[in-house]
């Protein structure tokens, strides 16, 4: 396979809303973005990922389109984006949009005409059925809670919504929709953007009747017709969002030979912490040995035949230093680990805005402090069905969009820098000692931990290209494997847990290239690894 710019990259997300303000309306924007494009070239960035900025009424914060072509009013104009393309190409990092075509906003002119009339020459680019026996089509549930059908009274039908009501999903079966979003795409191909991250592209070939809704029967050929008539013949970044992914699936999706996207977000590793066959919110305790074995296979399934996607976080996602580290006493040790330990492997690692300085969940001790809608929504629905409120509180502590979404902490100086205004969402008041700036200022900072892994990627193929292994006999919260490339070999320890841990080197001897503790580290048969110690060495 010829090899891609995106293989050797590291991908920034942005959640836009929540990353720098500069009009004091507590809300970020572009221009925002612009100011901190030196920040992120510093870190050593090759892409950024935006969440939506595209104009949207927020009952899923830009999740929910009402125009593809224009600048959601409160990040700025057209004029901001064009010229945060163009900064960005001037430091080499690349636009990657989110592209949200699953579903639009129920104030997208073409969901306004939709539902209009039953024979409106849009109807059909959304999902409409008749009441069943008095009610709802079919079982299909939305992931915000409740029903997944809504009833619409002027024409008399339900619309199908896998998310909130306020986000009809689009009607892939038609090609129209399919020719209607390939334009979209081609408007910010020639606006100069680096590619797409794909929002829940899995539920594209979805057939409602059925109730398939997932890896649907077309989905590949709708994938291979967009590559087709929109990046196919660039050099572009595409990631779809894949919740459903196998690595057979994945395959199906990045194998290049079959022209579809370079690479697709996996969740197997997401959700060990979730109760078997429950939701998100039904927890458990994560087992180290089940993160080693979801990794390793997802290491050493793809081959030549797809290419892996590295992350712990983004924006739907809990604070992996408040999940799976500690965000108290081994706070700086354990978000460096997560870094050390992920950042060797294998594929593209993503970084979410404010991973790289080790920013936290911030728990909420009543719901009207939530913003997020699958939050509200849940709490709503647990409520009613007599979970104690306790419970649903402990959940959205532990898994609530919210934790990712609180703003970027840049300064000690009030919201953390964020805004001058009233933050639309509450800022984590330990801004005060987790921020931007003294994390700078620290040459031991959790951000030049960051820095240092992106420079070794860049320096050292084998992390790019080299085989993966698992060592297989360490102590169960021992994570250990090695990368070999030629008659290069490296060994990546890390020690996932508060206490020591003996930890038996494959050889003795060797170079430590990174640490999370000091450099000098006795290379002998057995180490004892210090509460979430972490390093590479060049055996
Ligand atoms: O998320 C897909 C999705 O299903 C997530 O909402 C996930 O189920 C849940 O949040 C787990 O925490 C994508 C976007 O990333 C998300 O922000 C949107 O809300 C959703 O699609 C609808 O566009």
């Amino acid at each position: 396979m010829k090899k891609k710019w995106w293989q050797n990259s590291v991908v920034y997300q942005i959640y836009p809303r929540s990353f720098q303000d500069t009009d004091g309306d507590g809300i970020g924007d572009l221009k925002g973005i612009i100011s901190r494009l030196d920040y992120l070239q510093n870190l050593g960035i090759d892409a950024i990922w935006l969440s939506p900025v595209y104009q949207s009424p927020n009952d899923d914060n830009g999740y929910d389109i009402s125009d593809y072509r224009n600048i959601m009013t409160e990040f700025g104009s057209m004029a901001d984006m064009e010229e945060l393309i163009a900064e960005g190409k001037k430091r080499n990092i690349r636009m990657i949009m989110d592209l949200v075509v699953n579903h639009t906003s129920d104030e997208h002119p073409w969901f306004v005409e939709s539902k209009k009339s039953r024979d409106n020459d849009y109807r059909d680019y959304y999902i409409w059925r008749d009441a069943v026996d008095g009610g709802v089509p079919n079982g299909l549930r939305s992931t915000f809670s409740g029903t997944a059908w809504e009833f619409d009274e002027t024409t008399g039908q339900y619309f199908l919504h896998l998310f909130s009501k306020r986000q009809p999903d689009l009607n892939w079966e038609n090609e129209k929709v399919r020719q209607e979003v390939y334009e979209m795409m081609n408007f910010w191909i020639d606006k100069g953007v680096g590619g797409f991250r794909m929002d829940v592209i899995d539920l594209i070939g979805k057939i409602p009747d059925q109730e398939i809704t997932g890896n649907g029967p077309k989905l590949h050929d709708y994938l291979q017709e967009m590559n087709e008539s929109t990046f196919g013949d660039k050099d572009l970044m595409t990631v779809g969002e894949t919740w459903g992914a196998t690595p057979e699936i994945a395959k199906l999706y990045s194998n290049p030979e079959r022209n579809e996207l370079s690479m697709v977000f996996q969740f197997e590793h997401v959700g060990l912490d979730q109760q078997e066959g429950k939701d998100k919110w039904d927890l458990k305790p994560l087992e180290i040995p089940d993160l080693k074995i979801a990794l390793s296979k997802w290491q050493n399934s793809l081959g030549s035949e797809g290419w892996n996607s590295l992350f712990w976080n983004n924006h739907d996602l809990p604070r992996i230093v408040s999940r799976w580290g500690s965000d108290q006493e081994y706070h700086e040790k354990s978000a460096k680990m997560f870094a050390i330990l992920l950042h060797m492997m294998k594929g593209t690692p993503y970084i979410y805005q404010g991973e790289e300085i080790g920013m936290t969940n911030y728990p909420i001790s009543n719901i009207s402090e939530a913003e997020d809608i699958e939050t509200i929504n849940m709490y709503h629905e647990r409520m009613e069905q007599g979970y104690s409120e306790e419970d649903i509180l402990s959940s959205i502590n532990a898994k609530g969009r919210d934790n990712a979404r609180t703003p970027m902490q840049w300064d000690d100086t009030e919201n953390g820098g964020f805004t001058t205004g009233k933050p639309w969402l509450h800022v984590n008041p330990n801004y005060k000692n987790i921020n931007v700036q003294s994390e700078l200022v620290d040459p031991n900072s959790i951000f030049y931990t960051y820095q240092k892994l992106i420079k070794l990627r860049k320096q050292n193929e084998i992390i790019v290209w080299g085989d993966y292994e698992l060592l297989e006999n360490t102590a169960d919260e021992v994570f250990a494997y090695i990368r070999e490339l030629g008659d290069e070999k490296w060994l990546i320890a890390a020690n996932i847990s508060n206490h020591e841990n003996e930890f038996n080197m494959p050889s003795e001897g060797g170079e430590v290239v990174i640490s999370n503790y000091d450099i000098n580290i006795p290379l002998v048969k057995t180490i004892v690894l210090r509460p979430y110690e972490a390093f590479a060495v060049r055996l």
